[in-house]
C-alpha cells in the first residue's frame, strides 16, 4: 500500500506522507486579512492576502479528505495585554495599536470578532487551533507537544505573511527537526517583492529552511493519498 506520495516541489520533490504531515494554517485572521482591518489600517493591501483564500480553501478541504491533520494558528494577546510584551505593544503607529479599539473590534485580542479565522477557512470540529503570542507558532505555544504527540515530523505550511510569521514559523519548525513545504499560493504577503524573495529564501542554498511547491502540485499528492487510503 503507498503510503507517502512525491510532491514536485524545489528544490527536489518532498515526499508527502499522510501519517506523518500536518497542514498548518498561520494567521487566517480577519484583522489581517479583511478590508478595513488591522492590516488595512496600517496602510497594507489586503488584495494581496484575499488572493490566498480560494487556492487554501481547496488545499485544506484537500487535507480533509486525505486525512492529513489540519493545524490553524491566530496571533493575539489576552484582553489585559499580560502576555505582550512593551517592545510589540509600542511598535507602529500610535493611533493603531495592539489593544485599541478597530472596526472588527480590539486589535488582535482574542475573543474579538477580527481576531477569528476568515469564515471560508474556519476550522472544523476536532481540528486543533494554536492561539500564539509572537510571530512564530512555537514560541510560548503548545505546537511542539501537539505535533509529538501526534507522530507528526512533516509541515506543510501556509498562511499570512510570508515573511513574518510563515518565515519565523518555518524557521522555528526547521530547527527542531520538522521538514517543512510552504505551499507558494497559499502563503501572502502585504508586498510583492517580499513574497517573491520570501519563498526564494525558503528553498535556496539546497533548501536552507524548506521546499516550495504550489497547491497544483499538493493538492494531487493529497488526492493519491486519499485514494490509497480508500
Ligand atoms: N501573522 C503575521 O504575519 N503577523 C504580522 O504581524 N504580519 C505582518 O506582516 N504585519
Amino acid at each position: 500500500m503507498t503510503t507517502s506520495v512525491d510532491i514536485p516541489a524545489e528544490p527536489t520533490p518532498f515526499s508527502l506522507s499522510a501519517d506523518a504531515t500536518a497542514l498548518i494554517v498561520i494567521d487566517m485572521q480577519r484583522d489581517f486579512i479583511l478590508p478595513g482591518g488591522f492590516g488595512e489600517s496600517l496602510g497594507n493591501d489586503v488584495d494581496q492576502l484575499l488572493r490566498v483564500v480560494p487556492p487554501l480553501a481547496a488545499l485544506i478541504a484537500a487535507a480533509r479528505e486525505a486525512g492529513i491533520m489540519v493545524i490553524h494558528t491566530r496571533e493575539g494577546h489576552r484582553a489585559d495585554l499580560s502576555d505582550c510584551p512593551p517592545a510589540k505593544l509600542n511598535r507602529g503607529a500610535p493611533s493603531k495599536r495592539i489593544g485599541d479599539p478597530g472596526k472588527y473590534g480590539r486589535i488582535l485580542i482574542q475573543g474579538e470578532y477580527g481576531h477569528d479565522i476568515v469564515d471560508e477557512l474556519a476550522p472544523v470540529d476536532g481540528e486543533v487551533v494554536i492561539d500564539k503570542p509572537g510571530k512564530g507558532a512555537f514560541y510560548a505555544t503548545e505546537l511542539q507537544d501537539v505535533l509529538v504527540g501526534a507522530g507528526i515530523t512533516q509541515l506543510l505550511v501556509t498562511g499570512v505573511t510570508t515573511e513574518v510569521c510563515v518565515h519565523t514559523t518555518t524557521r522555528e519548525a526547521n530547527d527542531r527537526g520538522y521538514e517543512c513545504l510552504v505551499v507558494s499560493d497559499c502563503v501572502g504577503s502585504y508586498f510583492p517583492e517580499f513574497q517573491r524573495v520570501g519563498l526564494e529564501m525558503i528553498k535556496a542554498q539546497g533548501g536552507i529552511f524548506g521546499w516550495v511547491a504550489d497547491s497544483a502540485a499538493v493538492i494531487p499528492a493529497m488526492q493519491q493519498l486519499a485514494t490509497t487510503a480508500a
